[in-house]
């Protein structure tokens, strides 16, 4: 067996662009959409020896860009289990992207396949799903030649959310075992969800109309499908749903947006009534982030720290409720963005780690709890339920009425949460369950704590990987003396504290800061960027 005669018939239909390094960053491959043919193609001869190296376990692919603009696109593998890519095939990737010729490409694949001793004899499966951007197609043509050039069997879910190509892949590889996670379809996953949720809220009342701000993206179709099996038991508006739109995607709308000018998505003013909850999806709904507005009109953010400190203090009490509170540890992981107020309010009640930037690393450390929460700041996060949470749950004899009723709303929530990444419409779920449960309008659950008044600054400098960061990403190793004088200037601030890193996704450096006052957080921010630059 040998792949290069199949390469060869393929490789030279999608030549790499020369002067263009590529780089397998935390969201995959990420830049502007005409630009990464060759990278789909590849990435479909990699996902091939990916499922071979694995036995012919089904491997993912996911052509996204998410909350960037619309003329980006990217794309990323998903490991069997539903969860992100290993790290060493993260560098592997970034070999293969960059091999600069067709001969090239085939003597870093042979190397591949030598250094990780991959029988070519093996199946190799793939499913694969894109979301709306209009490069899409194109992409996902290139990227079915690499399957061929590689002999792996696709399976193309056409255009699916992030976290539903996420929910297929474990789906497909758990079909027939003890751990079956789900129906392979997305209509599997829909029933999954409002299945767990009508038990969850059966007695309770929802809030009303619930408006959904669909990024003009892969949210929309998907949202529309969620309501139809969710009927009267959360009603919802769709808004921004218009997925044919040129321009349209992510425009002044979407998860993003709203997190970071922290206001109100012009296309909701008249529409988002005061008292009324409203979220926001990124354009491959696995970002949430919910708003509302007061009497007077004023925006308020409800982000995923808020998200993390409502669901992991509803989770600690049901457990605590099911009698389960010394068998099961709920914990919590944060990144150095999280605001300093949500990290008070966590750890004055449970566990709470910090970890740095990008869903892998949340995720993993989320594993090492019994019940780990993770959110980061931007709205992507999960729950994670571990084997030995599950078993607890699944031998705990109830003595009363409500340890049982708890132990049910655990059993309906690790049903309803999907484990396998974050996901905007399972959180979105999450949230309103818990709210049921509580009685509370956005007002009660922004009262949780009051957040600290921050900002965020980008600097372009020079050359990014000088900075050099430590303790979670919360001080600066490089250039040094930097930390020093960021120390000193965040002493002179009331409740101050900053941090300054190095963006995994642009060519910036990011600086946070935070202070009681808002004057105070802006001033801080802006004299240290100044230091930075
Ligand atoms: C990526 C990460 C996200 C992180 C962001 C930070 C994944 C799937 N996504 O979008 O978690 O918050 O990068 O970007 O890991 P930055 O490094 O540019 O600040
Ligand atoms: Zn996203």
């Amino acid at each position: 067996e040998d792949l290069s005669e199949g390469i060869r018939a393929y490789a030279d239909l999608h030549p790499k662009p020369s002067n263009i390094q590529f780089q397998y960053g935390t969201a995959g491959f990420r830049t502007l959409g005409v630009l990464l043919e060759s990278v789909v193609f590849r990435v479909g001869v990699l996902a091939a020896l990916r499922s071979k190296k694995l036995d012919g376990k089904t491997i993912g692919v996911m052509i996204t860009a998410s909350h960037n603009p619309e003329q980006d696109n990217g794309v990323k593998l998903v490991d069997p289990r539903g969860e992100m890519l290993e790290a060493a095939w993260e560098n592997h990737a970034t070999i293969l992207a960059n091999a600069p010729t067709t001969d090239a490409f085939i003597e870093v694949v042979e190397n591949l396949i030598k250094l990780t001793k991959i029988d070519l004899a093996k199946p190799a499966n793939v499913v694969y799903a894109r979301d709306t951007r209009p490069t899409g197609l194109t992409l996902v043509a290139a990227f079915q030649d690499g399957l061929k050039a590689s002999g792996a069997t696709g399976r193309n879910e056409d255009i699916k959310t992030t976290p539903v190509l996420h929910y297929l892949v474990r789906c497909i590889n758990s079909k027939g075992t003890a751990e079956a996670y789900g129906e392979d379809s997305e209509d599997g996953y829909m029933r999954k969800l409002s299945g767990a949720f009508k038990k969850l809220v059966a007695g309770k009342k929802t809030h009303g109309l619930l408006i959904v701000d669909c990024a003009n993206g892969v949210g929309a179709p998907a949202a529309k499908r969620l309501a139809q099996f969710l009927g009267d038991s959360l009603p919802l508006q769709l808004v921004n749903t218009s997925i044919n739109t040129e321009g349209a995607l992510n425009n002044a709308c979407g998860a993003d947006f709203v997190k970071t000018s922290q206001r109100l998505p012009p296309s909701l003013s008249g529409v988002l009534r005061a008292g009324q909850r409203a979220c926001s999806l990124d354009g491959d709904a696995d970002r949430l982030i919910f708003f509302y507005l007061d009497e007077r009109n004023q925006f308020h953010l409800l982000d995923g720290d808020k998200i993390s400190a409502l669901v992991a203090a509803f989770i600690v009490e049901q457990v605590r409720l099911a009698g389960l509170e010394d068998t099961i540890e709920v914990g919590v992981v944060q990144t150095a963005y999280a605001n300093g107020a949500s990290t008070k309010y966590l750890a004055e009640r449970l566990p709470v780690t910090c970890v740095p930037t990008g869903v892998k690393h949340l995720h993993h450390a989320a594993e090492h709890y019994s019940i780990g929460v993770y959110f980061e700041a931007n709205g992507h996060g999960t729950v994670l339920f571990s084997p030995s949470a599950v078993a607890a749950l699944e031998q705990r004899r109830p003595s009363t009425p409500a340890q049982q009723t708890a132990l049910n709303h655990l059993k309906n929530l690790i049903d309803l949460i999907n484990q396998t990444v974050g996901d905007a419409l399972s959180d979105m779920l999450l949230v309103e369950v818990v709210l049921a449960h509580k009685s509370f309008s956005g007002i009660e659950w922004d009262a949780l704590y009051t957040d600290l008044p921050n900002r965020l600054v980008k600097v372009v400098v020079k050359d990014r990987s000088v900075f050099k960061t430590e303790d979670a990403e919360r001080r600066l190793v490089a250039p040094a003396g930097l930390q020093k004088k960021i120390d000193e200037l965040v002493r002179k601030y009331d409740g101050g504290r900053a941090f300054v890193r190095p963006s995994g996704t642009e060519d910036v450096v990011r600086v946070y800061a935070e202070a009681i006052l808002r004057p105070q957080a802006d001033e801080l921010a802006f004299k240290v960027a100044g230091l930075v630059y």
